[in-house]
């Protein structure tokens, strides 16, 4: 196989990091037969979460008078302020100039409504497709939550028929507030009292086996406070033990841990309202070492707990960090992220997921990062021309495809 000259490396190395189709291994998107729950178009870009956590602080305003406008009307406030008024200079805001220009609309030569009427002519199904080749992910993985009444509906007529979309199982209420639980799995005739004795233990076992059943999921997740530790008091770490862990194993999927967020900081920005907290990463470790037969995919919110975790991802093999999840995923912390993981782990990482809400927004997540990605790639693999070491196409090639989809499959098994 040729080798690449060190002068058109980095090059190369981005056009075969712009073409590698990706496996989006954590998103919040929907496919189309989860109904409204699928998010597309100019209206829930401009509202993404993100979005609106800025705009209050340029331009304050009582915030049940935000949440009392319409989509449109509040897409028209971030856009005025955020665009308008003030350099669109954040990640979240840039990223919804790369998704207009991917669809080829100039917002300079725009006007809202008919960047709205432009985007709302395409029919949905086509939209689905349409963003998928632009982005070139070949498959996401969605994130199901069987407590949310909205979308338990959804698989209680069967699986997901379109296999660009994929289940992860989230258990958030179950692990995060066990006495809320209860009352739901009580109410779907799950014989649990709460005191986790073995009949709860048991039950909670098939409440969860059911789901694996239902919905396929490629593996089971959970986000947690900074403050989560194994050991710990209370029915989280019994839970995990006891119940995910072993169905887990018995189903020979991963179990996902996002670590690190302080939900709701300021509850009046409902989802915008979350936080971010360092956590103990020597209990990931505790958890690899009890359970050897799991696989654990982990990722971290706070900065200052990613050279840890990649130092820990060293010492158990069965640990893959992933991602630069929520307020990580900006160009500078990418980088970083990512120079730190390879130094430390060789391609044996996922370096990204874009935890898109909005369907459009994996053009924009995979395409800022897959330049960062790619820019960190080409200069280890001058490094390694210095050493002597030049890869050829086909290396390039491979590691491209390992970091974007292929360790994950591989660790899921
Ligand atoms: O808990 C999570 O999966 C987070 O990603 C939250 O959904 C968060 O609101 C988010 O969208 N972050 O990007
Ligand atoms: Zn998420």
């Amino acid at each position: 196989m040729p080798e690449v000259s060190r002068d058109n490396l980095r090059e190369f190395v981005h056009r075969v990091a712009s073409e590698t189709p990706v496996l989006d291994i954590h998103t919040h998107v929907y496919s189309a037969r989860f109904g409204r729950l699928l998010l597309y178009g100019l209206d829930e870009l401009l509202t993404y979460h993100y979005l609106i956590a800025e705009v209050f602080r340029v331009a304050p305003l009582p915030y049940e008078r935000f949440w009392g406008m319409s989509k449109s009307e509040q897409a028209d406030y971030i856009w005025q302020h955020l665009f308008i008024e003030h350099s669109p200079v954040s990640e979240a805001c840039r990223g919804v100039l790369t998704v207009l220009q991917a669809f080829g609309i100039d917002p300079k030569q725009k006007n809202l409504t008919s960047i709205r009427k432009h985007l709302s002519a395409i029919a949905r199904e086509a939209y689905i497709d349409q963003v998928f080749k632009l982005s070139h992910v070949r498959r996401v993985i969605m994130t199901n939550d069987p407590f949310d009444d909205n979308e338990r509906p959804v698989w209680e007529q069967g699986p997901e028929p379109d296999e660009r979309f994929q289940a992860a199982l989230r258990i958030d209420p179950l692990l995060n507030d066990w006495d809320g639980a209860v009352k739901r799995l009580a109410g779907w005739g799950y014989r649990v009292n709460g005191t986790l004795g073995t009949s709860d233990v048991a039950e909670v076992r098939r409440f969860l086996i059911d789901w694996v059943e239902r919905m396929s999921p490629r593996y089971m997740a959970v986000s947690l406070p900074p403050d989560f530790t194994i050991p710990e008091d209370g029915p989280r770490a019994a839970l995990i033990a006891g119940c995910v862990l072993p169905v887990c194993r018995e189903a020979g999927i991963p179990f996902a841990m996002m670590i690190g967020v302080r939900r709701s900081l300021n509850p009046q920005l409902r989802l915008a309202g979350d936080g971010v907290g360092a956590a103990d990463v020597t209990s990931v470790s505790r958890l690899c070492v009890a359970h050897p037969d799991n696989r654990f995919l982990v990722t971290m919110l706070a900065r200052e707990n990613q050279h840890e975790l990649c130092v820990t991802a060293r010492k158990h093999p069965n640990l893959m960090v992933f991602g630069c999840w929520w307020f990580l995923n900006n160009p500078s912390l990418i980088e970083e992220m990512t120079r730190i993981r390879l130094e430390l782990l060789g391609t044996s990482v996922i370096p990204q997921h874009s935890d898109a809400r909005v369907l459009d927004q994996l053009i924009y997540k995979w395409s800022h990062s897959r330049r960062i990605i790619a820019d960190v790639l080409a200069d280890k693999y001058l490094d390694l021309a210095r050493a002597g070491w030049m890869p050829t196409e086909q290396e390039i090639r491979r590691d491209a495809a390992d970091l974007f989809g292929g360790n994950f499959e591989r660790f899921c098994g």
